[in-house]
């Protein structure tokens, strides 16, 4: 499959083929029964409307206290380790950034969206990041390094991964909406979106 360049956006339309995403929900389940997920509040207190977990040696956090990355569940366990199909994609599509040390797991209800933000919590902005979506579609807005100015969208399907490399990295970036009901592969619908960081 050949990938489709914005900018320093790279999508990879279908990367999982069906039976790779059903693996993967499978190992998100073993994931997620031993750190589950939590509704994160902003630093002033207001929910975010996906749900979250984390793998990998660190998990990213936002409470009253802030954002950041921790090593522990807010429970006090350990995240479990990142699923060797994660791993092995990172190895396929950025060969030569380190290894990536959290996969984000953001869960999406049909009503649930992400504003525009940069991430910038981790410690060299020079790695990049890939996401993996899985389930319900999601309308994806790709901005700038600074806040406004134009920007464009994509609606990211099931098996979808994104690499941000280079200015990508710094952009301004969010979930508009969801479309219900438009894939069959979570049992109750909704959306996951995995993003594996290198933190340090
Ligand atoms: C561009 N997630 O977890 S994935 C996030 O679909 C996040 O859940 C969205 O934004 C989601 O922080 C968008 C695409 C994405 C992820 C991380 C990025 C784009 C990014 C980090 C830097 C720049
Ligand atoms: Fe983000």
């Amino acid at each position: 499959m050949t990938a489709l360049r914005i900018r320093d956006f790279e999508i990879h339309p279908g990367y999982f083929a069906p039976d790779a995403q059903a693996q993967l929900v499978a190992d998100l389940r073993d994931c997620l029964g031993q750190a589950p997920l939590v509704q994160p509040v902003t630093p002033r207190g207001t929910p975010m409307s996906v749900r979250m977990s984390s793998a990998g040696a660190y998990g990213w956090i936002s409470d009253r206290k802030g954002y950041r990355y921790e090593r522990l569940h807010p429970s006090g366990v350990p995240w479990p380790p990142i699923p060797a199909e994660l791993l092995a994609m990172w190895q396929d599509l950025v060969p030569d950034a380190r290894a990536p040390e959290c996969c984000l797991i953001n869960w999406y209800d049909a009503t649930a969206k992400m504003g525009m933000h940069q991430d910038r919590d981790e410690a060299d902005l020079s790695q990049p990041v890939v996401s993996v979506s899985l389930g319900d579609e999601a309308l994806f807005r790709m901005g700038n390094a600074t806040r406004g100015g134009k920007t464009e969208s994509v609606w990211l399907k099931s098996g979808d991964v994104v690499v941000m490399g280079g200015e990508a990295r710094r952009a301004y970036h969010g979930i508009d909406r969801i479309r219900p009901n438009s894939s069959t592969l979570l049992p109750k619908g909704g959306r996951i979106n995995l993003t594996l960081r290198v933190v340090t």
